[in-house]
Parts: C-alpha cells; structure tokens; sequence
C-alpha cells in the first residue's frame, strides 16, 4: 500500500487481534508481575461521545504498554445497564426495557470495538443480566446478614399528581416534578438503606493510604465524610421528663447559649409546645414541609422560626431558656436540636437578630476587658472564655476538653464524634433496577430469599405508566410463600440504586463468567487491587466511596484480602467543543449555521456571537460525533489527537486544525517507513561491531533520548502529550538523517513503530508487519542503551588572557591534562600566543582552558 489508508487497514487489524486472543487475559502466573488496567464502564445509552473515547483511549494507551513491558494485563469492558432512561424509554415509547437496553448495548460494543480497544471481551460484565444481578443480590443478602442493611422510614420526593417517589435529580429548582410539573412534597416511606455510617472512620482514615489518587478527589472524599469532632449535651425541659440531646463542636461557647432550638420534624416538637402555641407551630412545621432541603439551607435564604412556649434549662448555669423551632436547623443531622450561641455563631447570629434573643459573649481575643458591648457579627474565632463561671480566663480551644469533662462529671454531656455522611437510601420504586431479595411474611417479618432462589429474576410483560408505585407491585409475580413458613407472603418491590451495581463490577471480571461463586477468592484477590483505574471527575465521590465501602464489607466477609479497590487513580478532563451564543437571547448556534467564524453572527438576527469552549453537549450544538471523526480519518488519528491535545487530567478542547495535524503526522509516518522498506526489504538490524560515524551516533542519541522521554511519560504522569511531541521528534531526526543505509536508522524505524504502538496501535501493526511476521503488540518495549545517550563530545573554549578567541571540539571524557594539550596544540591558541611565553594555564573541565602570557 503506498498511501496511509486508515480505513484500508484498522478493520482488518481488529479482526486480526480477536483471532490471535491477543487482548485475552493471560491466566493466573505468578512468575510475572500483573496489572490491571479499568475505564470507567459507560452507560449503554446508545453512542458513543467523545467523553468515553478520551477515556477508554487513556486506559488503552496504559494497558498497551503494560503488556510490552511484560505484565499480564486484564483490561475488561461491561456496561452499567440498569437505570432510568430504559424505563422512559418504556414509558415514552413502548419498548421493553431489556430490549432497548441490549440493542444499545450491542451498537455501542461495535463503537467501541471501532476505536481498536485492546478489551478482553471475554469478561463482559452486563449489570442488568440475571447472571450479573444475582451476585448483586447475594452481596445484599451478605450486608442483610451482617446488620448492615436495614429498613427505616424516611422523607421521600412524592409527587402527588403522578403518585410516584422521585429521585432528587428529578425534581427541579423550584421543587416541582421533571415530569408533572406538580410541586413536590416530602413524604415518610419505608426505605432501605445501607450502612455505610459504620465504616465512616475507616473510608476517612484509609484515604491516607491512596498515594496514587489526586489530592482533591481524596479532599472531596473527605468532606462528604465530613467528621466534626465535639460534645453531646442535654438540656432538661422545664416541666418535662425528657432532655433535648443537642451536638455541638463547640463546647466551650455553653455559658453562652440563650435559646434551644429544634428541627420542625423533630419528635420533641409536639411534646414542648404549649397550647397557645400549638397552632402556630403546626402551621409554621407545614409550611418548612412543604420547601426542598436546597430552599431550606441557602445561605442567602432568611432564617426562619417561631417559638414553641416551652423552656429549656442550660444545665450549666441552671438558666431557664426558650425552646424554638427553625428551618435552618435539620432533622438528618447530628441529633436535629441545636443550642443557640448568637454571640459565636454566623447563623445563630442572624437568627438572634431577628428575633430578639439576647446575645451573649462568652469568647473575647485576648481578656475580659476587651469584650463588646455590641456585637456587629458574631466573633467566631478561638480566644480567651469570660462569663463562664469556673472555667473564665481559660483558652477557649482548652476550655472545650475542660467542659466535655465537666459535663461527664454531671452526667449531661460526653464527647462526640459527628459525621455529615449519611447511611445510603439504596431502594428505589422503579422497575429497572435489581430487586431486592427479600420476602415480606405477614408472620416472620422480612426474610431473605434463599441463596439457591436467586437470582430474583424480573418479571417480563410489565406495564409502564410512569405513575404510582413501582410497575413491580401490580403484578402477580409479587405473591410467594414465605420460604421459612409457607405462609402467603410478598416479594420486595423496590429494587436497588445503581450504584450498588457499580460498586461491586470490578470485582467480577476477575472471574466474569463464574456461575457457582460472585467470584473465585484467589482470582480477584490475585487481580486487584485495580493498578490504574481511569474515569470522570464526576464520579470522585458517591461511586469511588461506595466501590471502597463495598471493599471493605466484603473483605470483613472474609472474600477479599486488601482494603482499598483501586492503587491509582486517573480523572480525565473534560471534552469541550467550540460554543457560540447570542448574548442577547441566550440562543446556542450550532456551528454549521455560522458562515464566518472569525466574525460569528447569529444568522437570525445578525447579532455577533460569544464563542468558547464548553464541555460538549447537545443542547449547546457544540458536540463532535465521535463516528464521523472515525470514519474521515480514522481510530489512530482520533487516538492521537485527544492524547496530544491535553494533559489528560486537563480540559480538552477539540480543534478540527490539531486533528488534521495528527492525520499529517501519520501520513509522514507512513511514508518514512514504506520509503525504508522499499529501499531496505527488511526492518531488522543488522549487528555489524563497526565504530559508528558521527551522523550516526546522533541518530542513535536521537533514538535513545526518545525512548527514554516516551517510557518516562508514560510511566510517570501519565504525559501522554509530549510523548507524542516526542514521537514526533523521532520521525522529524528520522526524516532528516543522512545515514539512511544504516543499521541505526533501521533501529530508528524499528523504535518508531514500537514505541507509537500504545497511542496508534492500528497503523503500527500495519507498518511493524512490512517487515515482520508478529504483530508489534507482542514485542517487548525498548531499552535505552545509556552509552547511546552519552553526549561524546565537548565544546571547550580557548581563552587568552581571559579573552574568547574560539572554540574546539573534544572527547567529553578528556582528563584535565588531555585537555590542556588539546587547547595547546589547537588552531586558535597557536595563532594567538604565536611564540609568546605561557606563564600559566587554567583548566575549567567541561568547559574551558584559559592562557596567561607574558
Ligand atoms: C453551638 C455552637 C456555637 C455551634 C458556636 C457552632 C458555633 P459541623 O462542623 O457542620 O459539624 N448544628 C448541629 N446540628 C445541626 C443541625 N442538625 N442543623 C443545623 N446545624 C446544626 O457543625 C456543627 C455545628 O452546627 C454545631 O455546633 C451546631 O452549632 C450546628 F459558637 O453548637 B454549634
Ligand atoms: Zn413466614
């Protein structure tokens, strides 16, 4: 073939690849080292973006080289299939969830496959198939049995037109329903939910063992974990039996509390309230139902509250305070009961303002007699504690540690440890999703299904109204007997989140197809921990937390032996095409309607439009389809292009000018090889001991240099830019060198193919098999030879009376005495000195001799 023909050739070397099992996971050999290499798997929404083709091509690019540098590589694919989008498809247009599922499934395979993606797909992981859901439903059991999945009431998104429970994605910012427009209301339902609360210390404590992971994923996990370190402390109701628990990380502010205040929910509300009261603290807890927790916590929001009559007693100063309710206050965190500190904190603060409450200074900067009259906000920094009785003068940050004690003394207080992380509301009324395999009996209360009744297989033939419960509840395939009784009971009808489904996958392609187990222990233990996993930023939190709860759940159930999913961690940046708007209408134009881009109009009204790059979506038109890059330049140009382009941490933003360069860069390629070949017939080296000329040893330098910086790239952060900048100067001193007949420019040639194989991997195939018989991705990556990289000759400057008077060329390893003689015997020195007497010599090696002359 004389020209570079992309489509000519990446088919058939896809087929090839398959036919020789090249992208087969070698089986467990412990005499080499093994890597696991993991995208993040897509939703099978039908195509392909851009999005997964930087991804996939990322982790492509690592397993590649992994496997020429001598690992075992598992590098699988599988699709996170269940979810909504099957079910609107249902509910819209008719079609099966399953079916529609599968068909996309099968059109994004293809794509993938297009791309030249060295997958096993042998170890497909499908998670809405029986064979997967099964293991998801026996891994539920596993927490079921262990306490570690519960059933609790719990505020829900109802939507009272369609009668159904949304998710919160589904509801918009004004608080009404995507798909009735109807305001949505908070309801109590029995949810399930897993106890990921009990592992909050270890997902905090092990993120120190996350070397290979970004600092702001670890920081972001951090957060959502969210640990607060203080004091549980009771106050007595007046004329009550019973205590409000409140938690507080601030303690040693409690001499300075003027008011308890209560979530609207909160069981203790009825009991306190008075019965002037009542009626406007009912109408009050109805209208906070009726505001979405967003509405509820906005900072810019007012705080809002009434008082309840009742009266609480601050046990350290026996002082009787009021007791309010407030909607800043919220019922899901620490115990829904806050004590008022206007004078330390921002939103106490405010509400105190608003409502008359005093204000009470208890922390000042430095002693008593810098406390404030007024305070214009509140001081909320550590100091020196006034008005607090026994424990004045001390430092506030002491008096925290001073007054838990003192608490624990009296018996109305002890230390607390607060998390923000919730435990995870897993079930969902939907159809698509697995069902949880648990029976209701009206005599043994919740049963789980027996091990060798699972899978809990979803019922076909379901009918999709997108209103009321889930479509699962209607049918007859709800009615069983009790598996422990016989009784006439019920099957569960919520099935689970999906990222229960995702929390557990790359556990399964170890051993994908295993029909007996949820996995072999010694292939997943010999497999994991994930050497690199690749994926989107938008998945640092929920999905990576819940993949290491699930670890560390299945490692106390004796499965696993390490306690950390996936060693490194990758977030590829964003995809971003070219944007234009009108300013004026907030109009999106795509760009094929825009007739000058350097001057951009709106064709409609003429106004000139704003351009610039956002992650590419198709509401904004600004989308690349990734199929027609594909198909007018093909999988190695697209490959090339997006590893070029950006950092892969970084944005990228997609430019059809860099594309066509790559295009270009193949295409030189090409013809640098077919050129050698036709000229050569062979790619190999011959291995002749001759001295090599000077052309020659820069050629090899050049080679050698390439070779180190690309495997450096690659090895370290993950260059993947200026390794193909470095490809790219390979070919360029290639293309320039004048010892074309020599067997350094066919190790040039040789290490050109070889090392563009990870990035182009089609057209080094194509090129590599000109002269070979074995395709290029069993070859082994290359050495750097560090006597080729030595730099054998010096310029050593020849001074005279410290003046510059020219320059020689000499061996870099000269000795000082070498060096001496070569200046003195050169051109220069003898043209300058020209008979005089040399008084002294000074040698600076590496760099220069200088002549002191009478
Ligand atoms: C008294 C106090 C005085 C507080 C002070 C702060 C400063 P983090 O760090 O987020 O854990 N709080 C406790 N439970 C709450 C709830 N359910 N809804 C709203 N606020 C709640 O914050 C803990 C602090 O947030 C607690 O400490 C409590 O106010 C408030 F000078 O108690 B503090
Ligand atoms: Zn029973």
């Amino acid at each position: 073939e004389s020209r570079y023909n992309p489509a000519a050739i990446e088919e058939k070397w896809q087929q090839t690849w398959i036919e020789q099992g090249l992208d087969k996971t070698p089986s467990l050999d412990s005499s080499k080292p093994k890597f696991y290499a993991l995208s993040m798997f897509p939703y099978p929404s039908g195509s392909l973006h851009m999005g997964h083709v930087r991804n996939y091509t990322i982790t492509d690019v690592i397993a590649r080289l992994k496997r020429m540098q001598g690992y075992r590589v598992l590098h699988p694919m599988g699709w996170d299939a269940f979810g909504l989008p099957a079910e609107n498809a249902a509910i819209d247009r008719g079609v099966p969830p399953a079916e529609w599922t599968y068909q996309n499934i099968a059109q994004m395979r293809r794509q993938l496959q297009q791309l030249g993606l060295s997958i096993d797909w042998s170890r497909e992981v499908t998670t809405c198939s029986p064979d997967y859901y099964k293991w998801t439903q026996w891994i539920f059991l596993q927490f079921f049995s262990r306490g570690l999945a519960y059933q609790k009431e719990s505020a829900v998104n109802w939507d009272p037109i369609d009668q159904t429970v949304l998710a919160n994605e589904q509801v918009d910012n004004e608080g009404r329903s995507w798909r009735s427009g109807a305001k949505v209301e908070r309801k109590l339902l029995r949810q399930w939910f897993l106890k990921i609360t009990d592992y909050a210390e270890q997902l905090l404590n092990d993120l120190d063992k996350l070397n290979g992971w970004p600092e702001r994923v670890k920081l972001m996990q951090a957060n959502w974990i969210g640990k607060s370190v203080g004091a549980y402390l009771e106050f007595p109701i007046v004329g009550k039996d019973e205590k409000i628990g409140v938690f507080t990380t601030r303690p040693d502010t409690v001499y300075g509390v003027t008011y308890v205040v209560l979530a609207p929910e909160h069981p203790l509300t009825a009991k306190v309230t008075t019965p002037e009261r009542k009626a406007a603290v009912e109408a009050f807890i109805q209208e906070v139902s009726n505001q979405t927790e967003l509405e509820r916590t906005a900072e810019d929001k007012p705080k809002r509250g009434i008082p309840t009559g009742g009266k609480a007693i601050n046990p350290f100063t026996g002082e009787e305070i009021p007791i309010w309710i407030a909607d800043y206050v919220l019922y899901e965190y620490g115990t829904g009961a806050v004590m008022g500190v206007p004078a330390h904190d921002v939103r106490d603060f405010k509400f105190a303002n608003g409502n008359d409450l005093p204000i009470n200074v208890v922390i000042v900067l430095a002693d008593a007699a810098d406390t404030p009259i007024n305070l214009k906000e509140a001081y909320t920094e550590a100091g020196v504690v006034v008005n607090s009785d026994i424990f004045n003068g001390m430092d506030s940050n002491e008096a925290k540690s001073a007054i838990i004690q003192y608490a624990e003394q009296q018996g109305f207080g002890k230390a607390r440890i607060q998390y923000r992380l919730r435990d995870w509301l897993i079930s969902r009324q939907r159809y698509w999703g697995a069902p949880i395999p648990v029976i209701h009996c009206p005599k043994c209360g919740i049963v789980p299904v027996p091990d060798e009744d699972l899978p809990v297989v979803l019922p076909e033939n379901v009918e999709f109204t997108g209103r009321g419960a889930s479509p699962l509840s209607g049918m007859d395939w709800v009615n069983v007997p009790c598996p422990s009784c016989g009784t006439q009971a019920k099957r569960e009808t919520d099935t689970m989140d999906t990222f229960i489904d995702s929390s557990w996958y790359f556990l399964r392609y170890p051993d994908a197809n295993n029909r007996q187990q949820v996995f072999d222990k010694a292939k997943t233990n010999d497999w994991m921990a994930v050497d690199q996993y690749v994926g989107g930023i938008e998945h640092a939190i929920l999905h990576l937390l819940y993949s290491r709860f699930f670890t560390k759940v299945l490692r106390d159930c004796g499965l696993l032996n390490f306690d950390e999913p996936f060693g490194r961690l990758l977030t590829q940046g964003m995809v971003q095409g070219i944007t234009y708007k009108n300013p004026e209408t907030g109009k999106y134009i795509p760009a094929a309607q825009v007739k000058d881009p350097t001057a951009p109009k709106d064709p409609e009204t003429g106004k000139p439009l704003e351009v610039f790059y956002e992650k590419m979506s198709k509401s904004k038109y600004n989308g690349v389809d990734p199929l027609e890059v594909l198909a007018k330049y093909g999988a190695d140009t697209a490959r090339m292009f997006t590893l070029f382009k950006a950092p892969p941490e970084k944005d990228l933003e997609w430019d059809d000018a860099d594309v066509e360069g790559q295009f270009r860069f193949l295409n030189r390629v090409w013809r640098l090889v077919a050129e050698f070949i036709s000229s050569q017939s062979s790619l190999q080296q011959t291995t002749d001991n001759r001295q090599l000329t000077k052309p020659e040893k820069d050629l090899r330098r050049a080679i050698h240099n390439a070779i180190q910086a690309v495997t450096e790239d690659l090895e370290g952060e993950y260059q993947f830019n200026t390794a193909v900048s470095e490809l790219m100067k390979l070919s360029n001193a290639l293309s320039d060198a004048i010892c074309k007949d020599s067997p350094v420019y066919a190790e040039g040639i040789n290490t050109l193919i070889l090392l563009m194989a990870p990035f182009a991997p089609h057209i080094a195939d194509e090129l590599w098999n000109l002269g070979n018989t074995e395709s290029v991705h069993l070859q082994t990556w290359p050495k750097v030879d560090p006597d080729a990289l030595v730099v054998d000759e010096i310029t050593l400057v020849i001074q005279i009376m410290g003046k510059t008077r020219g320059a020689i060329q000499v061996p870099a390893d000269a000795s000082r005495e070498a060096l001496e003689k070569y200046a003195r015997e050169s051109e220069v020195a003898l043209k300058h000195i020209q008979g005089k007497e040399i008084k002294k010599v000074i040698v600076v090696p590496g760099k220069l001799v200088n002549f002191v002359v009478a």
